[in-house]
């Protein structure tokens, strides 16, 4: 046969245009788009249905360690369950290193984690806590060179927080490799100060916990992340982007002609500092800590603002899940994060609800087109961090993945119907308009109907080109296509 498959007669969207065609899929690729095709082991009927790109979520954490007691409640294999079932096809999870820890260490121990565990493809940005000489002059060019090509770093958190001088250095290496930084603009020093000074005045319910990061902490963090990319002449993304203040030092930054993207998440659009601030100051507002908090609705008209006019690229999840409750004191409801808003996990659950939400919140209300929903949700992932064309898009040579989606399609969030670890999710009852009804990751169905199929192990591993060399691009289509999927030859 020609074709393994033929997904006959959607509506092909990608981030440039749409058409009706039908699409043929061979060895996990696709290796035509035509009016009619014909000679293939499977037909999938996906008339009246949309045919979009895989989604690529590019900041998801999974079985990432705390501090404290607290435990993420999804690993690789609940989470990408989670992430196929929400018609996502490719997770971009970090692998952390520890204080102490060599960056091989690392990347060795998270893909013990996942390897063998994935629905969906995955890749992993590095975060860097400890860039030691050895870190920066050796491990992580050599890193960078073997395809982990972007790592995250943190202006906040004890255990993570990096000064400025070690921003810089680590910018530098970046630059130096091409790869790609992501930056947590919260500034350490001043959620310290309103944090203790909350606590002083008694001020310790979960709600506080946006009142001890106001935006002013982001605004200026964002701006020193920004300054110290001038200096050291590298593009940066700045992640989970909250409200007015951080975009527009985004927007200063561009009209410098800096490249500083940027990456904003559902709880921006649908949540807001309210949220954390349940009847009476009680401990559900816990369901909604995360950082940088919810805002208020003047900033969720910012950041679609933000988001119609290109200023943020990229809509991820954030995905960073907790229990609420959990009998061995694991999840955000524990007596000491009784006693203040500084000892709940941040992070929310929402790696299956970003497609929906987006698509229901942006399209079907008329904000957002089409195309632009499928270049927020996977071709820019795919540009920004080393994976196009090979994802991100539906065209010859790309792999098939595919999410069959029906944009009348009405339903309500519903924490049993998740697929994911966490006891909650922050949109229960939330009302959508756009749902998934199948998944495919190179060209197999993985998800129908809500049912994802329990084969853990069909998602790779991506190795990812750098952004240089994207940016003298001309990227071969040859070389991306090419690029192993396999486990990488240094997780030694
Ligand atoms: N930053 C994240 O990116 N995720 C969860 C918590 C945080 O601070
Ligand atoms: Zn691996
Ligand atoms: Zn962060
Ligand atoms: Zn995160």
């Amino acid at each position: 046969m020609a074709f393994d498959t033929i997904v006959k007669g959607g509506m092909i969207v990608t981030a440039a245009d749409r058409y009706i065609a039908d699409i043929g899929i061979k060895d996990g690729r696709i290796t035509a788009l035509a009016a009619e095709l014909s000679g293939a082991d499977e037909l999938i009927d996906a008339s009246g249905l949309l045919v979009l790109p895989g989604g690529i979520d590019s900041h998801v954490h999974l079985s990432q360690p705390s501090s404290d007691a607290s435990v993420m409640a999804d690993d690789f294999e609940s989470g990408t369950r989670s992430a196929a079932a929400g018609g996502t096809t490719t997770v971009l999870a970090f692998a952390l290193q520890k204080k102490g820890q060599s960056l091989r260490e690392a990347v060795a121990e998270y893909h013990a984690q996942a390897d063998g565990k994935c629905h969906v493809d995955v890749s992993f940005h590095l975060i860097i806590s400890d860039p030691t000489p050895q870190v920066l002059g050796q491990e992580l060019p050599a890193l960078i060179e073997a395809g982990y090509s972007s790592f995250k770093v943190f202006m906040t958190y004890d255990d993570l927080v990096l000064n400025d001088r070690q921003l810089l250095e680590v910018f530098a290496v970046a630059g130096a490799h091409g790869a790609t930084v992501m930056v947590h603009a919260e500034g350490y020093d001043a959620i310290r100060f309103l944090s203790e000074k909350l606590e002083r005045e008694g001020h310790v319910a979960p709600y506080y916990h946006a009142l001890s990061r106001p935006e002013i902490v982001e605004r200026e963090a964002t701006h020193r992340a920004i300054s110290h990319a001038e200096i050291t002449g590298i593009p940066i993304v700045i992640v989970h982007v909250s409200g007015r203040e951080a975009l527009e030092q985004i927007r200063w930054a561009r009209a410098r002609g800096l490249k500083v993207s940027a990456e904003t998440c559902p709880q921006y659009i649908t949540l807001t500092a309210d949220d954390l601030r349940d009847l009476n100051m009680g401990f559900e507002g816990a369901k909604y800590v995360c950082s940088p908090p919810p805002r208020d609705a003047e900033s969720q008209a910012a950041i679609w603002q933000g988001l119609v006019d290109g200023t943020l690229e990229l809509f991820s999840s954030d995905h960073c899940p907790f229990f609420f409750q959990d009998e061995d004191g694991r999840g955000k409801d524990t007596p000491k994060a009784r006693t203040s808003f500084r000892w709940v996990p941040n992070g929310i659950p929402g790696v299956e609800t970003r497609l929906a939400i987006l698509f229901s919140e942006g399209v079907s209300k008329g904000r957002i087109s089409l195309e632009k929903f499928v270049a927020l949700t996977a071709t820019n992932h795919a540009r920004t961090y080393g994976l196009y064309p090979r994802k991100g898009t539906i065209a010859v040579g790309s792999d098939a993945d595919l999410v069959l989606w029906d944009p009348n399609r009405k339903e309500t969030i519903r924490q049993e119907t998740l697929h994911h670890g966490s006891d909650y999710t922050p949109w229960e009852g939330f009302e959508v308009t756009g749902w998934p009804i199948a998944t495919m990751l190179r060209g197999s169905v993985v998800m129908e109907n809500g049912q994802v199929l329990n084969r853990p192990g069909n998602g790779h591993y991506l190795t990812r080109y750098t952004s240089s060399a994207q940016a003298t691009a001309n990227v071969d289509w040859s070389k991306a296509l090419s690029a192993d999927t396999n486990q990488s030859s240094i997780t030694g």
